[in-house]
């Protein structure tokens, strides 16, 4: 099915100058399918860091939380694999809990709904499907109070002010007593980070090219992928990851009934993964309402949960 706004913003980005196109559109079944493979990799070493934070820290996260009954909210859920860590601690502290997954796809909900749902029979899981306006403002009404859950570095994907204004936006469907805990990447030696986002084996490269596949079957495009190359740039300054696809000739594409025109060595921008300080993660959490924080990292200090109270 074609959607509007992802032809509008298809079209919008690649008649922009620079030209760019958007990560959020990366994710169809292909695009979901390489992000997997991704997160296989040694050299992306994110989940394999928040995997430890939550394995072997939850306890210190969970005794900040001062409730008995909590609503466990998880944005962005996903398959919820790693979540079953912090779910499992929170259940041996004694804390009587309830999982709320939300998610754009009700298939992937379905499937979080029974990986999770197998482990633990006696937890209430009530997923909830739309994007974040709609799932929010059903999770609004509920009396518990809440820890909302934004694991896997989802955060760095919004460009700059974008970040601060998503937590203020959530942090509108919270009150007094709820906590939010935020998945960072954290900024490191830049050989690193550049190794986790521009890998030998291309898999990365194949990422960035399948939303020019996506926009050939669902735009009617004629995008030869092989013309791309693909750059990626770490910014130790600024903390900015950028990826870009680098076209390698002067060409001429078609999409959606429009002609767009390519120099050769032209970028498209295509994503941007921001690394934070612990600074400013202090200075989100201010900027963003929420009144105290408290980081918990893995052994490596590449990454950090980030507790912050309403
Ligand atoms: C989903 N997101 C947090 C990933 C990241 O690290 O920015 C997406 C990704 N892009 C390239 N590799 C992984």
């Amino acid at each position: 099915m074609i959607n509007n706004s992802f032809e509008k913003d298809i079209l919008n980005g690649l008649n922009s100058q620079p030209k760019r196109l958007f990560s959020k559109y990366f994710y169809d079944e292909k695009g979901s399918s390489i992000f997997q493979e991704i997160m296989q990799m040694d050299s992306y070493y994110l989940p394999k860091c928040e995997t430890e934070i939550l394995r072997d820290r939850s306890h210190e996260i969970i005794a900040l939380l001062p409730n008995s009954t909590y609503d466990v909210v998880e944005l962005g859920a996903g398959d919820g694999t790693k979540t079953t860590l912090f779910l499992e601690a929170l259940l041996n502290s004694g804390k009587t809990i309830n999982y709320l997954p939300l998610d754009i796809s009700p298939d992937i909900l379905e499937y979080n709904k029974q990986v999770i749902g197998n482990k633990f029979p006696e937890l209430t899981i009530l997923p909830i499907a739309g994007d974040y306006f709609e799932t929010l403002d059903k999770i609004k009404p509920r009396k518990n109070p809440k820890i909302v859950l934004f694991m896997g570095s989802n955060i760095g994907n919004f460009e700059g002010a974008k970040a601060i204004e998503f937590l203020k936006f959530v942090r509108k469907f919270l009150s007094e007593g709820d906590f939010f805990l935020l998945g960072a990447d954290l900024k490191k030696h830049p050989q690193t980070i550049l190794r986790a986002y521009d890998d030998p084996d291309g898999i990365t490269k194949r990422f960035n090219l399948n939303l020019l596949h996506r926009i050939n079957k669902e735009l009617k495009g004629n995008f030869n992928p092989e013309n791309f190359d693909h750059f990626a740039s770490y910014d130790p300054l600024s903390g900015t990851t950028k990826s870009c696809l680098i076209s390698k000739a002067n060409q001429t594409v078609q999409v959606a009934g429009q002609s767009i025109t390519f120099e050769n060595n032209e970028p498209i921008h295509m994503e941007i993964s921001q690394k934070y300080g612990l600074r400013d993660l202090i200075e989100l959490r201010e900027k963003a309402g929420f009144s105290s924080d408290f980081h918990f990292q893995d052994s490596k200090a590449y990454f950090s949960l980030s507790l912050f109270k309403y």
